[in-house]
C-alpha cells in the first residue's frame, strides 16, 4: 500500500449547474446530439432546472456563446453541441478549426470546462453515425466528460 493521493472526478452531477450550447445548422444531427447529453446528465443526478440550453446558428458562433455563459459565473461546466459537415462546402476548415480552437480557449481562459461536443465530419453518414446510430452519442460523451471534469476542478480547488 502506497500513500500516493489520488484525484479523480466523479460521474455524479451533485447540485452543479450545466450550460449547454447547442448550434442550429445540421440541427437534424445537433438536436440528437442534445438529446444524448441531457440523457446522460439526468442518468448522473442533474436536476432539470440545473440544466440550461442555448441555441445558436451554427458552429461558428458556439465559442462567443459559451465565453459568455461561462463568465457568467453562473454554471459549473458547459458542453458545446453541432455538427459541422464536410459536404461540399469550403467554410469547413474555418468553422470547425475556429470552433474548436475558440472552446478550447474559453475553457482556459475562464477555468471553466467546456466539453467539445461537436461533429467535424466528411459526411452526413458519419455524422448521423456519431449521433445516436452506429457509432455512439457524442453529445452523450461529451456529458460525461463534463460531469468528470466539473467534479475534478471541485476537487481541485478544494483540496
Ligand atoms: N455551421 C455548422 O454548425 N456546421 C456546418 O457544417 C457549417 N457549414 O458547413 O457551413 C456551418 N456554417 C455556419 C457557421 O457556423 C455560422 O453560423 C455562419 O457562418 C454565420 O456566422
Amino acid at each position: 500500500m502506497t500513500g500516493e493521493v489520488m484525484v479523480d472526478g466523479a460521474l455524479m452531477a451533485g447540485e452543479a449547474r450545466f450550460g449547454i450550447v447547442l448550434g442550429r445548422f445540421n440541427a437534424f444531427v445537433g438536436e440528437r446530439l442534445l438529446e444524448g447529453a441531457l440523457d446522460t446528465l439526468r442518468r448522473h443526478g442533474a436536476a432539470s432546472e440545473h440544466i440550461t440550453v442555448v441555441r445558436v446558428p451554427g458552429a461558428f458562433e458556439l465559442p462567443l456563446a459559451a465565453q459568455v455563459m461561462a463568465e457568467a459565473g453562473f454554471y459549473d461546466g458547459i458542453i458545446a453541441l453541432g455538427a459541422v459537415i464536410r459536404g461540399a462546402t469550403p467554410h469547413f476548415d474555418f468553422v470547425a478549426g475556429e470552433c474548436v480552437k475558440g472552446l478550447s480557449q474559453v475553457g482556459l481562459k475562464t477555468g471553466v470546462p467546456v466539453a467539445l461536443g461537436v461533429l467535424t465530419v466528411d459526411t452526413v453518414a458519419q455524422a448521423v453515425d456519431r449521433a445516436g446510430a452506429k457509432a455512439g452519442n457524442k453529445g452523450a460523451e461529451a456529458a460525461l466528460s463534463i460531469l468528470e471534469m466539473v467534479d475534478l476542478l471541485r476537487r481541485l480547488r478544494h483540496p
